[in-house]
Protein backbone atom coordinates (compact mmCIF):
# COMPACT_ATOMS: atom_id res chain seq x y z
CA UNK A 1 0.00 0.00 0.00
CA UNK A 2 3.00 2.59 1.28
CA UNK A 3 4.66 1.32 -1.92
CA UNK A 4 2.18 2.11 -4.60
CA UNK A 5 1.62 5.53 -2.73
CA UNK A 6 5.21 6.21 -3.27
CA UNK A 7 4.80 4.82 -6.98
CA UNK A 8 2.03 7.65 -6.98
CA UNK A 9 3.74 10.25 -6.12
CA UNK A 10 6.42 9.98 -8.21
CA UNK A 11 4.36 10.00 -11.15
CA UNK A 12 2.66 12.92 -10.57
CA UNK A 13 5.96 14.74 -9.71
CA UNK A 14 7.80 13.38 -13.07
CA UNK A 15 4.59 15.23 -15.27
CA UNK A 16 5.09 18.19 -13.25
CA UNK A 17 8.83 18.50 -13.67
CA UNK A 18 9.02 17.12 -17.55
CA UNK A 19 5.43 18.45 -18.25
CA UNK A 20 5.61 15.63 -20.96
CA UNK A 21 3.24 12.91 -19.44
CA UNK A 22 5.53 9.88 -18.96
CA UNK A 23 3.25 7.96 -16.28
CA UNK A 24 0.48 7.86 -18.96
CA UNK A 25 -0.25 4.37 -18.11
CA UNK A 26 -1.84 5.65 -14.92
CA UNK A 27 -5.45 6.33 -16.87
CA UNK A 28 -4.04 4.33 -20.45
CA UNK A 29 -7.00 3.20 -20.71
CA UNK A 30 -9.55 6.03 -20.84
CA UNK A 31 -6.81 8.37 -22.64
CA UNK A 32 -6.00 5.55 -25.34
CA UNK A 33 -9.66 5.92 -27.13
CA UNK A 34 -8.52 9.65 -28.15
CA UNK A 35 -6.01 10.68 -30.32
CA UNK A 36 -3.73 13.18 -29.31
CA UNK A 37 -0.71 14.98 -30.58
CA UNK A 38 2.59 13.82 -31.50
CA UNK A 39 5.23 14.73 -29.67
CA UNK A 40 9.30 14.19 -30.07
CA UNK A 41 12.32 14.33 -28.10
CA UNK A 42 15.88 14.87 -28.79
CA UNK A 43 16.98 11.23 -29.24
CA UNK A 44 13.92 10.23 -31.31
CA UNK A 45 15.07 12.90 -33.70
CA UNK A 46 18.93 11.93 -33.36
CA UNK A 47 17.57 7.99 -34.08
CA UNK A 48 15.21 9.13 -36.89
CA UNK A 49 12.96 6.81 -35.44
CA UNK A 50 10.38 9.30 -36.36
CA UNK A 51 8.66 8.97 -39.51
CA UNK A 52 8.04 11.97 -41.61
CA UNK A 53 4.37 11.71 -41.80
CA UNK A 54 1.92 14.20 -40.74
CA UNK A 55 -0.96 13.27 -38.39
CA UNK A 56 -4.61 14.80 -38.41
CA UNK A 57 -6.64 14.71 -35.59
CA UNK A 58 -10.96 15.48 -35.60
CA UNK A 59 -12.62 17.57 -33.57
CA UNK A 60 -16.08 17.97 -34.07
CA UNK A 61 -19.52 18.77 -32.08
CA UNK A 62 -20.11 14.45 -31.94
CA UNK A 63 -17.11 14.44 -30.13
CA UNK A 64 -15.69 18.33 -28.99
CA UNK A 65 -13.49 15.83 -26.04
CA UNK A 66 -11.64 13.14 -27.45
CA UNK A 67 -10.37 13.35 -30.79
CA UNK A 68 -10.59 11.06 -33.53
CA UNK A 69 -7.09 10.46 -35.97
CA UNK A 70 -8.15 11.17 -39.18
CA UNK A 71 -6.85 10.56 -43.18
CA UNK A 72 -7.98 9.68 -46.59
CA UNK A 73 -9.31 6.29 -45.89
CA UNK A 74 -11.47 7.92 -42.83
CA UNK A 75 -14.07 9.14 -45.19
CA UNK A 76 -14.83 5.51 -46.30
CA UNK A 77 -14.92 4.83 -42.80
CA UNK A 78 -18.42 4.50 -40.61
CA UNK A 79 -17.32 5.53 -37.49
CA UNK A 80 -15.10 8.92 -38.90
CA UNK A 81 -17.30 11.91 -37.39
CA UNK A 82 -15.99 13.79 -40.80
CA UNK A 83 -19.20 15.01 -42.56
CA UNK A 84 -18.19 16.31 -45.93
CA UNK A 85 -21.65 18.74 -46.02
CA UNK A 86 -20.36 20.62 -43.11
CA UNK A 87 -17.40 23.67 -43.27
CA UNK A 88 -13.90 22.75 -42.46
CA UNK A 89 -11.47 24.87 -40.42
CA UNK A 90 -7.88 23.02 -40.50
CA UNK A 91 -5.43 24.41 -37.59
CA UNK A 92 -1.89 24.21 -38.41
CA UNK A 93 0.89 24.77 -35.58
CA UNK A 94 3.97 26.27 -36.40
CA UNK A 95 7.44 25.68 -34.65
CA UNK A 96 7.54 23.18 -31.80
CA UNK A 97 9.82 23.22 -29.24
CA UNK A 98 11.35 19.72 -28.62
CA UNK A 99 8.78 17.67 -26.08
CA UNK A 100 6.40 20.25 -26.68
CA UNK A 101 2.37 19.51 -27.04
CA UNK A 102 0.37 22.41 -27.37
CA UNK A 103 -2.76 22.65 -25.17
CA UNK A 104 -4.22 25.93 -27.11
CA UNK A 105 -4.73 23.19 -30.22
CA UNK A 106 -7.31 21.66 -28.22
CA UNK A 107 -9.16 25.53 -26.67
CA UNK A 108 -9.36 26.72 -30.20
CA UNK A 109 -10.82 23.77 -31.80
CA UNK A 110 -13.38 23.88 -28.73
CA UNK A 111 -13.99 27.65 -29.26
CA UNK A 112 -14.39 26.80 -33.26
CA UNK A 113 -16.86 24.08 -32.57
CA UNK A 114 -18.98 26.29 -29.93
CA UNK A 115 -19.31 29.00 -32.50
CA UNK A 116 -19.79 27.11 -36.04
CA UNK A 117 -21.14 22.65 -36.89
CA UNK A 118 -18.09 22.83 -38.44
CA UNK A 119 -15.59 19.93 -38.89
CA UNK A 120 -12.18 20.70 -37.13
CA UNK A 121 -9.18 19.10 -38.17
CA UNK A 122 -5.87 19.47 -36.35
CA UNK A 123 -2.52 19.06 -39.07
CA UNK A 124 0.31 17.46 -36.54
CA UNK A 125 3.73 18.36 -38.51
CA UNK A 126 5.93 18.09 -35.50
CA UNK A 127 8.11 15.46 -37.27
CA UNK A 128 9.02 18.63 -39.61
CA UNK A 129 8.48 21.35 -37.41
CA UNK A 130 10.79 20.79 -34.44
CA UNK A 131 14.77 21.50 -34.04
CA UNK A 132 16.57 24.24 -36.11
CA UNK A 133 14.30 27.12 -37.32
CA UNK A 134 15.90 27.40 -40.71
CA UNK A 135 15.33 23.23 -41.32
CA UNK A 136 11.64 23.69 -40.30
CA UNK A 137 11.18 26.33 -42.83
CA UNK A 138 12.57 24.58 -45.24
CA UNK A 139 9.95 21.79 -44.25
CA UNK A 140 6.96 23.85 -44.89
CA UNK A 141 6.32 23.89 -47.82
CA UNK A 142 6.88 19.99 -48.21
CA UNK A 143 3.89 20.10 -45.07
CA UNK A 144 1.55 22.14 -47.13
CA UNK A 145 1.84 19.54 -50.19
CA UNK A 146 1.14 17.00 -48.16
CA UNK A 147 -2.06 19.05 -46.63
CA UNK A 148 -3.09 19.94 -50.08
CA UNK A 149 -3.22 15.91 -51.25
CA UNK A 150 -5.86 15.66 -48.36
CA UNK A 151 -7.87 18.77 -49.49
CA UNK A 152 -7.54 17.19 -52.80
CA UNK A 153 -9.73 13.88 -52.07
CA UNK A 154 -11.82 15.99 -49.64
CA UNK A 155 -12.95 17.64 -52.53
CA UNK A 156 -13.42 14.33 -54.45
CA UNK A 157 -15.96 13.26 -51.66
CA UNK A 158 -17.54 16.71 -52.30
CA UNK A 159 -16.14 19.48 -50.09
CA UNK A 160 -16.17 22.67 -51.78
CA UNK A 161 -12.98 24.51 -51.74
CA UNK A 162 -14.57 27.78 -50.82
CA UNK A 163 -15.70 25.69 -47.27
CA UNK A 164 -12.11 24.99 -46.04
CA UNK A 165 -11.14 27.90 -43.05
CA UNK A 166 -6.90 27.10 -43.05
CA UNK A 167 -5.76 29.05 -39.32
CA UNK A 168 -2.06 28.94 -39.33
CA UNK A 169 -0.10 30.14 -36.41
CA UNK A 170 3.24 31.83 -36.57
CA UNK A 171 5.19 29.39 -39.27
CA UNK A 172 1.92 27.64 -39.90
CA UNK A 173 0.51 30.41 -40.96
CA UNK A 174 2.69 30.27 -44.33
CA UNK A 175 1.87 26.70 -44.54
CA UNK A 176 -1.47 27.53 -44.81
CA UNK A 177 -0.37 30.13 -47.17
CA UNK A 178 1.17 27.53 -49.47
CA UNK A 179 -1.72 25.50 -49.62
CA UNK A 180 -3.36 28.38 -50.76
CA UNK A 181 -1.11 29.08 -53.25
CA UNK A 182 -1.97 25.15 -54.47
CA UNK A 183 -5.14 26.00 -55.20
CA UNK A 184 -4.47 29.05 -56.74
CA UNK A 185 -5.93 31.08 -54.22
CA UNK A 186 -9.65 29.27 -54.37
CA UNK A 187 -9.36 27.92 -50.93
CA UNK A 188 -12.37 30.15 -48.41
CA UNK A 189 -10.16 31.84 -46.33
CA UNK A 190 -6.59 32.05 -44.64
CA UNK A 191 -6.46 33.48 -40.86
CA UNK A 192 -2.56 33.67 -39.30
CA UNK A 193 -2.00 34.27 -36.16
CA UNK A 194 1.44 36.26 -35.65
CA UNK A 195 2.88 35.00 -39.37
CA UNK A 196 6.08 34.18 -38.83
CA UNK A 197 9.13 36.73 -39.29
CA UNK A 198 12.16 35.53 -39.93
CA UNK A 199 13.29 34.26 -42.80
CA UNK A 200 9.97 35.52 -44.15
CA UNK A 201 9.91 39.35 -44.36
CA UNK A 202 11.41 39.56 -47.61
CA UNK A 203 10.65 36.33 -48.89
CA UNK A 204 8.92 36.25 -52.39
CA UNK A 205 4.97 36.11 -52.08
CA UNK A 206 5.39 32.54 -53.61
CA UNK A 207 6.95 31.72 -49.73
CA UNK A 208 4.92 33.76 -47.64
CA UNK A 209 1.58 34.37 -46.86
CA UNK A 210 -0.41 36.59 -48.77
CA UNK A 211 -3.47 38.12 -49.78
CA UNK A 212 -3.79 36.02 -53.06
CA UNK A 213 -3.93 32.80 -50.94
CA UNK A 214 -7.53 32.61 -50.30
CA UNK A 215 -10.79 34.49 -50.99
CA UNK A 216 -9.95 36.29 -47.97
CA UNK A 217 -6.82 36.75 -45.83
CA UNK A 218 -6.67 37.88 -42.38
CA UNK A 219 -3.94 37.90 -39.85
CA UNK A 220 -2.92 39.21 -36.62
CA UNK A 221 -0.36 40.77 -35.26
CA UNK A 222 1.46 40.66 -31.75
CA UNK A 223 5.16 40.37 -32.35
CA UNK A 224 6.36 41.99 -35.65
CA UNK A 225 9.65 42.96 -34.34
CA UNK A 226 10.83 39.39 -33.18
CA UNK A 227 9.13 36.13 -34.32
CA UNK A 228 6.45 38.02 -36.16
CA UNK A 229 6.44 39.84 -39.40
CA UNK A 230 6.27 43.24 -39.55
CA UNK A 231 4.40 43.48 -42.83
CA UNK A 232 0.46 43.12 -43.77
CA UNK A 233 0.15 40.00 -45.59
CA UNK A 234 -3.50 39.69 -45.99
CA UNK A 235 -6.57 41.90 -47.23
CA UNK A 236 -6.40 43.08 -43.98
CA UNK A 237 -3.83 42.97 -40.97
CA UNK A 238 -4.67 43.47 -37.63
CA UNK A 239 -1.90 44.94 -35.43
CA UNK A 240 -2.66 44.82 -31.71
CA UNK A 241 -0.74 47.82 -29.72
CA UNK A 242 1.16 48.28 -32.56
CA UNK A 243 1.34 44.89 -33.56
CA UNK A 244 4.91 44.41 -31.46
CA UNK A 245 5.00 44.64 -27.88
CA UNK A 246 1.97 43.14 -25.34
CA UNK A 247 0.65 44.61 -22.32
CA UNK A 248 1.05 41.93 -19.84
CA UNK A 249 4.58 40.06 -21.73
CA UNK A 250 8.03 40.63 -20.15
CA UNK A 251 10.06 43.75 -22.30
CA UNK A 252 13.42 42.10 -22.24
CA UNK A 253 14.08 39.81 -24.77
CA UNK A 254 16.56 37.13 -23.92
CA UNK A 255 18.42 35.61 -27.16
CA UNK A 256 16.82 33.12 -29.10
CA UNK A 257 19.11 30.57 -28.04
CA UNK A 258 16.68 30.52 -25.10
CA UNK A 259 13.86 28.90 -27.68
CA UNK A 260 15.35 25.45 -26.62
CA UNK A 261 14.66 25.32 -23.01
CA UNK A 262 11.53 26.20 -20.83
CA UNK A 263 11.88 30.06 -20.78
CA UNK A 264 10.68 29.41 -24.35
CA UNK A 265 7.23 29.84 -23.18
CA UNK A 266 8.09 33.22 -21.45
CA UNK A 267 10.12 35.04 -24.64
CA UNK A 268 7.14 33.40 -26.77
CA UNK A 269 4.60 35.91 -24.73
CA UNK A 270 3.78 38.49 -27.35
CA UNK A 271 4.05 35.97 -30.22
CA UNK A 272 1.45 33.30 -28.94
CA UNK A 273 -0.43 36.37 -27.69
CA UNK A 274 -2.12 36.59 -31.02
CA UNK A 275 -3.67 33.17 -30.40
CA UNK A 276 -5.09 33.67 -27.45
CA UNK A 277 -7.21 37.28 -28.71
CA UNK A 278 -8.29 34.83 -30.83
CA UNK A 279 -9.81 32.11 -28.89
CA UNK A 280 -11.34 34.43 -26.80
CA UNK A 281 -12.50 36.80 -29.68
CA UNK A 282 -14.81 33.78 -30.84
CA UNK A 283 -15.88 32.67 -26.76
CA UNK A 284 -15.57 36.34 -25.30
CA UNK A 285 -18.84 38.76 -25.27
CA UNK A 286 -16.89 41.71 -26.48
CA UNK A 287 -16.10 42.46 -29.81
CA UNK A 288 -12.42 43.51 -31.14
CA UNK A 289 -12.54 45.99 -33.91
CA UNK A 290 -9.62 47.20 -35.78
CA UNK A 291 -9.24 50.84 -36.76
CA UNK A 292 -7.88 51.67 -40.36
CA UNK A 293 -5.07 53.68 -40.25
CA UNK A 294 -1.30 54.09 -42.04
CA UNK A 295 0.28 53.39 -39.26
CA UNK A 296 0.59 53.25 -35.37
CA UNK A 297 2.05 56.56 -34.22
CA UNK A 298 -0.87 58.39 -36.43
CA UNK A 299 -3.29 55.87 -34.88
CA UNK A 300 -1.82 56.62 -31.41
CA UNK A 301 -1.97 60.42 -32.29
CA UNK A 302 -6.24 60.25 -32.80
CA UNK A 303 -5.29 60.90 -36.76
CA UNK A 304 -7.61 57.75 -37.49
CA UNK A 305 -10.89 57.80 -35.35
CA UNK A 306 -13.43 56.15 -37.26
CA UNK A 307 -14.23 53.50 -40.09
CA UNK A 308 -15.96 55.53 -42.94
CA UNK A 309 -13.67 54.17 -45.35
CA UNK A 310 -14.82 50.92 -44.60
CA UNK A 311 -18.51 51.89 -45.09
CA UNK A 312 -18.51 52.24 -41.42
CA UNK A 313 -18.18 48.97 -40.52
CA UNK A 314 -15.16 48.38 -38.96
CA UNK A 315 -13.41 44.90 -39.21
CA UNK A 316 -14.22 42.78 -36.15
CA UNK A 317 -11.57 39.86 -35.04
CA UNK A 318 -13.26 36.92 -35.84
CA UNK A 319 -15.86 34.29 -37.60
CA UNK A 320 -17.43 36.65 -38.89
CA UNK A 321 -17.64 36.44 -42.83
CA UNK A 322 -14.71 38.51 -43.85
CA UNK A 323 -14.09 39.85 -40.86
CA UNK A 324 -17.33 42.78 -41.57
CA UNK A 325 -15.31 43.79 -44.19
CA UNK A 326 -17.82 44.72 -47.04
CA UNK A 327 -15.93 46.41 -49.33
CA UNK A 328 -15.79 44.90 -52.53
CA UNK A 329 -13.15 44.45 -54.19
CA UNK A 330 -11.67 43.66 -50.89
CA UNK A 331 -8.62 46.10 -49.70
CA UNK A 332 -5.63 44.42 -49.97
CA UNK A 333 -3.00 44.58 -46.63
CA UNK A 334 -4.99 47.25 -45.01
CA UNK A 335 -3.43 48.27 -41.72
CA UNK A 336 -6.40 48.25 -39.16
CA UNK A 337 -5.47 49.38 -35.18
CA UNK A 338 -6.43 48.23 -31.75
CA UNK A 339 -5.51 48.83 -28.32
CA UNK A 340 -6.15 45.83 -25.83
CA UNK A 341 -5.78 44.76 -22.58
CA UNK A 342 -3.77 42.54 -21.28
CA UNK A 343 -5.44 39.23 -19.88
CA UNK A 344 -8.99 37.78 -21.49
CA UNK A 345 -11.02 38.82 -22.88
CA UNK A 346 -8.60 41.39 -24.18
CA UNK A 347 -10.69 43.75 -25.24
CA UNK A 348 -10.49 47.71 -24.41
CA UNK A 349 -12.60 51.21 -25.42
CA UNK A 350 -10.77 53.32 -27.61
CA UNK A 351 -11.19 56.60 -25.88
CA UNK A 352 -9.60 60.52 -27.76
CA UNK A 353 -8.31 62.71 -25.48
CA UNK A 354 -8.31 66.14 -27.02
CA UNK A 355 -6.72 69.31 -25.28
CA UNK A 356 -6.41 72.53 -26.48
CA UNK A 357 -3.83 74.99 -24.38
CA UNK A 358 -2.94 78.44 -24.42
CA UNK A 359 0.52 79.45 -26.15
CA UNK A 360 3.27 78.28 -23.26
CA UNK A 361 6.08 80.04 -22.61
CA UNK A 362 7.96 77.13 -21.28
CA UNK A 363 7.52 73.09 -21.87
CA UNK A 364 5.25 71.67 -19.27
CA UNK A 365 3.49 68.81 -18.10
CA UNK A 366 -0.44 67.68 -17.51
CA UNK A 367 -1.77 64.72 -16.49
CA UNK A 368 -5.02 63.79 -17.57
CA UNK A 369 -7.10 61.19 -15.26
CA UNK A 370 -10.45 59.36 -16.49
CA UNK A 371 -12.13 57.90 -13.31
CA UNK A 372 -15.26 55.63 -13.13
CA UNK A 373 -16.54 53.82 -10.58
CA UNK A 374 -14.16 50.92 -10.06
CA UNK A 375 -11.29 52.34 -12.43
CA UNK A 376 -8.97 55.28 -13.07
CA UNK A 377 -7.08 56.10 -16.22
CA UNK A 378 -3.91 58.30 -16.02
CA UNK A 379 -2.41 59.78 -19.45
CA UNK A 380 0.65 62.05 -18.77
CA UNK A 381 0.99 64.56 -21.36
CA UNK A 382 4.32 66.72 -22.51
CA UNK A 383 3.39 70.40 -23.64
CA UNK A 384 5.52 71.93 -25.73
CA UNK A 385 5.59 75.36 -26.55
CA UNK A 386 5.57 74.98 -30.20
CA UNK A 387 1.77 73.39 -30.02
CA UNK A 388 -1.29 74.34 -28.99
CA UNK A 389 -3.64 71.20 -30.02
CA UNK A 390 -2.89 67.60 -28.48
CA UNK A 391 -4.66 63.98 -29.28
CA UNK A 392 -3.88 60.70 -27.92
CA UNK A 393 -5.90 57.62 -27.71
CA UNK A 394 -6.32 55.69 -24.11
CA UNK A 395 -7.40 51.99 -23.79
CA UNK A 396 -10.31 52.40 -21.17
CA UNK A 397 -11.70 49.45 -19.76
CA UNK A 398 -15.04 50.56 -19.60
CA UNK A 399 -17.05 52.35 -22.34
CA UNK A 400 -16.48 56.56 -22.52
CA UNK A 401 -20.54 56.62 -20.79
CA UNK A 402 -19.42 54.79 -17.55
CA UNK A 403 -16.97 58.00 -16.89
CA UNK A 404 -17.61 59.60 -14.14
CA UNK A 405 -14.39 63.00 -13.91
CA UNK A 406 -12.23 63.88 -15.32
CA UNK A 407 -9.31 65.40 -13.48
CA UNK A 408 -6.17 67.97 -15.06
CA UNK A 409 -2.88 68.09 -12.50
CA UNK A 410 -0.33 70.60 -13.59
CA UNK A 411 2.35 68.24 -12.41
CA UNK A 412 4.46 70.92 -13.11
CA UNK A 413 8.44 71.47 -14.03
CA UNK A 414 11.12 69.78 -11.87
CA UNK A 415 13.50 72.71 -12.41
CA UNK A 416 11.72 75.98 -12.29
CA UNK A 417 8.32 77.13 -11.20
CA UNK A 418 5.78 75.78 -13.17
CA UNK A 419 3.06 78.72 -13.81
CA UNK A 420 -0.68 78.17 -14.35
CA UNK A 421 -1.55 76.15 -18.00
CA UNK A 422 -4.75 77.40 -19.35
CA UNK A 423 -6.69 74.80 -21.03
CA UNK A 424 -9.03 76.00 -23.87
CA UNK A 425 -10.65 73.13 -23.83
CA UNK A 426 -10.37 69.31 -23.03
CA UNK A 427 -12.47 66.74 -24.68
CA UNK A 428 -13.45 62.95 -24.73
CA UNK A 429 -14.55 60.89 -27.41
CA UNK A 430 -15.31 57.34 -28.26
CA UNK A 431 -13.11 55.66 -31.50
CA UNK A 432 -14.77 54.70 -33.71
CA UNK A 433 -16.34 57.98 -33.38
CA UNK A 434 -20.19 58.11 -34.97
CA UNK A 435 -21.50 60.92 -36.51
CA UNK A 436 -24.37 62.04 -34.05
CA UNK A 437 -22.38 61.52 -31.34
CA UNK A 438 -20.85 64.40 -29.32
CA UNK A 439 -17.11 64.83 -27.09
CA UNK A 440 -17.59 65.42 -23.68
CA UNK A 441 -15.91 68.59 -23.59
CA UNK A 442 -14.38 71.30 -20.38
CA UNK A 443 -13.49 74.59 -21.88
CA UNK A 444 -11.74 77.12 -20.03
CA UNK A 445 -9.79 76.23 -16.93
CA UNK A 446 -6.83 77.20 -15.31
CA UNK A 447 -4.66 74.82 -13.57
CA UNK A 448 -2.11 75.60 -11.28
CA UNK A 449 0.95 73.87 -9.98
CA UNK A 450 -0.46 71.71 -7.01
CA UNK A 451 -4.03 72.53 -6.81
CA UNK A 452 -5.67 69.40 -9.38
CA UNK A 453 -8.37 70.28 -11.25
CA UNK A 454 -11.93 68.03 -11.59
CA UNK A 455 -15.02 68.39 -13.33
CA UNK A 456 -17.70 65.38 -12.87
CA UNK A 457 -19.94 64.49 -15.84
CA UNK A 458 -23.65 63.62 -15.74
CA UNK A 459 -24.13 61.21 -18.35
CA UNK A 460 -26.25 57.37 -18.63
CA UNK A 461 -24.97 54.73 -20.99
CA UNK A 462 -27.90 53.71 -23.42
CA UNK A 463 -29.27 56.49 -24.48
C1 LIG B 1 1.43 9.63 -33.13
O1 LIG B 1 0.28 9.47 -32.35
C2 LIG B 1 -0.60 8.44 -32.78
C3 LIG B 1 -1.79 8.44 -31.84
O2 LIG B 1 -2.46 9.65 -31.82
C4 LIG B 1 0.10 7.08 -32.76
O3 LIG B 1 -0.77 6.12 -33.27
C5 LIG B 1 1.36 7.18 -33.58
O4 LIG B 1 2.07 5.98 -33.45
C6 LIG B 1 2.23 8.33 -33.12
N1 LIG B 1 3.36 8.43 -34.00
C7 LIG B 1 4.61 8.47 -33.56
C8 LIG B 1 5.66 8.51 -34.60
O5 LIG B 1 4.87 8.53 -32.38
C1 LIG C 1 -24.01 16.45 -41.82
O1 LIG C 1 -24.35 17.82 -41.84
C2 LIG C 1 -25.59 18.09 -42.43
C3 LIG C 1 -25.73 19.62 -42.54
O2 LIG C 1 -25.68 20.21 -41.28
C4 LIG C 1 -26.70 17.45 -41.62
O3 LIG C 1 -27.94 17.69 -42.22
C5 LIG C 1 -26.43 15.95 -41.52
O4 LIG C 1 -27.37 15.37 -40.66
C6 LIG C 1 -25.04 15.69 -41.01
N1 LIG C 1 -24.75 14.29 -41.09
C7 LIG C 1 -24.47 13.54 -40.02
C8 LIG C 1 -24.16 12.13 -40.27
O5 LIG C 1 -24.41 14.03 -38.91
C1 LIG D 1 -7.23 82.03 -16.29
O1 LIG D 1 -6.08 82.87 -16.26
C2 LIG D 1 -6.10 83.91 -17.23
C3 LIG D 1 -4.80 84.67 -17.13
O2 LIG D 1 -3.81 83.97 -16.52
C4 LIG D 1 -7.27 84.83 -16.93
O3 LIG D 1 -7.31 85.84 -17.89
C5 LIG D 1 -8.55 84.02 -16.97
O4 LIG D 1 -9.65 84.81 -16.58
C6 LIG D 1 -8.48 82.82 -16.04
N1 LIG D 1 -9.64 82.02 -16.27
C7 LIG D 1 -10.33 81.44 -15.28
C8 LIG D 1 -11.52 80.61 -15.67
O5 LIG D 1 -10.06 81.59 -14.10
C1 LIG E 1 -8.36 47.53 -13.67
C2 LIG E 1 -9.70 47.58 -13.04
O1 LIG E 1 -9.85 47.98 -11.90
N1 LIG E 1 -10.69 47.20 -13.82
C3 LIG E 1 -12.07 47.24 -13.36
C4 LIG E 1 -12.82 48.35 -14.08
O2 LIG E 1 -14.20 48.30 -13.79
C5 LIG E 1 -14.83 47.11 -14.16
C6 LIG E 1 -16.33 47.21 -13.87
O3 LIG E 1 -16.76 48.51 -13.83
C7 LIG E 1 -14.23 45.96 -13.38
O4 LIG E 1 -14.81 44.75 -13.79
C8 LIG E 1 -12.72 45.91 -13.66
O5 LIG E 1 -12.13 44.91 -12.85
Amino acid sequence: MLREHRILLLCVLTVHITSVVECADVDAEVEDECADLNYTTLLRYQQQQDTQKIQYLLLTRRNVDCAQTFDQESLNQENSFFNTSLPTKVIIHGYRAIGSKPSWVKDLAQALLRVEDVNVLVVDWVFRASFAYNLVVQNHKEAALQISVLINQLQKHGCKLESFHLIGVSLGAHVAGFVGTLFEGKIGRITGLDPAGPMFKSADLFDRLDPSDAQFVEAIHTDADYFGISIPVGHVDFFLNGGKDQTGCARSRLASIFMYFPVYKYVICDHMRALYVYISALTGDCQLKGIPCSNYEDFLNGQCVDCDAFNGICPTIGLSKNSGVTLSPLPTEQKLFLLTSSSSPFCAHHILLHLEVSPLDKSAEVEVTLTTENNRTEQRLRLQTSTTTYKTVLAHPVPLCQIRTIGLTNTGNRFYRQADIHIKSVCVSDIPQLRKEEPLCVNNINVSRGTPWSHDFVQLCGF
